[in-house]
């Protein structure tokens, strides 16, 4: 669609669910109008990006988490010019964020994609996450980026969990990182409530998820560089993260501490270690005070949303295949029903990587 047409409906939605009235909206569209003729593109207020913000979380088909959308901390740091700025606001981020563990969903929104100016982008995926190593060392899923920070002179301690720095490109200029100050990256090590041996284990995760590749679009105006969070489910560390084969691959060791048979798949010790490993993650994160969600209640919580829409009078659209938890999803309501996969503009996506 044409970024007027995009400005247009994005604005009505606005000015219409936050019951502004019609003359201030026309005005506005015949400011935007303007605004677009003359440059080409158009600049939100503050108000306009962070319901814009707010809505994408709303509209993200594939979150399960939606129920918390109104209540996204949005950071407005379109002013960061430099690279030490953009640092500077990650930090901020990251601490304002974590909270001590009572994690506030955040998004820090960087300028916008214009014509004659800089893209500003984030090369991590997420802003806290351990390095992976050629030799199975750390986070498979890290390789890559591990090399071309390593390129860039970082060097890690070679653990299995060796925290990223912090990478960030202005334009065409040499990318700028930085250590993350281990004060600022939060980490849970894992202890089971029955196993005593599982500490022993050596196994931890960082307390929040914090995704900072994914473009948020609003209106039509590209932010490439808007980090946001909000809190674990504990499948996406206990029955992901942790245990896929291509990731850390740990349900055969957890097995193993069990006394599993392992020879045989009807033993079903895949799955007895998989639930094993999920109630290490929640009772480890509940324990340090660390906010998590077990699968059952986020489903608890995406059915409230869902009725809240309802009642707003709004069609919730979302990804199935996303939405049902990975352990035991035929326990959630979301496994009995079908969803519409059709995706809202106003959102966040996926974007090439700039590496
Ligand atoms: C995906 C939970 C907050 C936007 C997901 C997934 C889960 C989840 C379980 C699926 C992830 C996967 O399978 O890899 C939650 C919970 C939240 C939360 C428990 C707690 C508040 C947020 C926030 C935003 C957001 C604050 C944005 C403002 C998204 C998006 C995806 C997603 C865009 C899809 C990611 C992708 O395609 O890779 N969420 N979420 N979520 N969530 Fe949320
Ligand atoms: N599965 C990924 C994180 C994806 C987003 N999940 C959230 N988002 N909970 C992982 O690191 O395991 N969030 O904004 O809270």
């Amino acid at each position: 669609m044409p970024l007027l047409d995009e400005a247009q409906a994005f604005l009505i939605q606005f000015y219409h669910e936050s019951e502004k009235s019609g003359s201030d909206l026309k005005e506005r569209l015949r400011e935007v109008n303007e605004e677009i003729d003359s440059k080409g593109t158009y600049t939100h207020t503050k108000e306009e990006l962070t319901f814009g913000a707010k809505l994408a979380w709303r509209n993200s088909n594939r979150c399960i988490g939606r129920l918390f959308w109104n209540s996204l901390q949005v950071f407005d740091r379109r002013d960061a010019a430099t690279e030490e700025e953009v640092l500077g606001a990650l930090e901020a981020h990251l601490e304002y964020a974590t909270n001590g563990g009572k994690i506030r969903p955040t998004i820090t929104v960087f300028r916008p994609s214009e014509r004659d100016e800089e893209d500003i982008r984030l090369w991590n995926h997420q802003l806290v996450r351990y390095a992976g190593y050629e030799d199975g060392r750390g986070d498979p899923h890290s390789i890559e980026f591990t090399q071309k920070c390593r390129a860039l002179g970082w060097e890690g301690e070679g653990t299995d969990f060796d925290i990223l720095p912090l990478v960030v490109q202005i334009g065409d200029r040499t990318p700028v990182w930085k250590r993350i100050a281990p004060d600022l990256a939060l980490e849970v090590p894992l202890r089971h409530p029955e196993f005593p041996w599982f500490g022993d284990l050596g196994l931890k995760w960082y307390g929040i998820p914090l995704i900072s590749d994914m473009e948020l679009k609003v209106g039509g105006i590209s932010y490439k560089a808007a980090p946001f969070n909000g809190w674990y489910m504990e499948t996406e560390i206990g029955a992901r993260n942790l245990a896929d084969e291509t990731r850390y691959n740990l349900l055969p060791k957890v097995a193993g501490h069990m006394g599993l048979d392992t020879s045989r798949n009807i033993t079903l010790w895949k799955d007895k270690a998989l639930i094993e490993l999920n109630i290490a993650v929640l009772h480890s994160f509940k324990e340090q005070g660390v906010n998590i969600v077990d699968h059952h209640t986020a489903a608890q919580q995406f059915r409230l949303f869902e009725e809240n829409e309802k009642k707003a009078d709004r069609k919730v659209t979302g990804d199935w295949t996303w939405l049902i938890p990975p352990v035991s999803p035929a326990t959630t309501h979301i496994f009995h029903k079908e969803y519409d996969n059709t995706w809202k503009s106003t959102n966040y996506f996926y974007q090439k990587n700039p590496y």
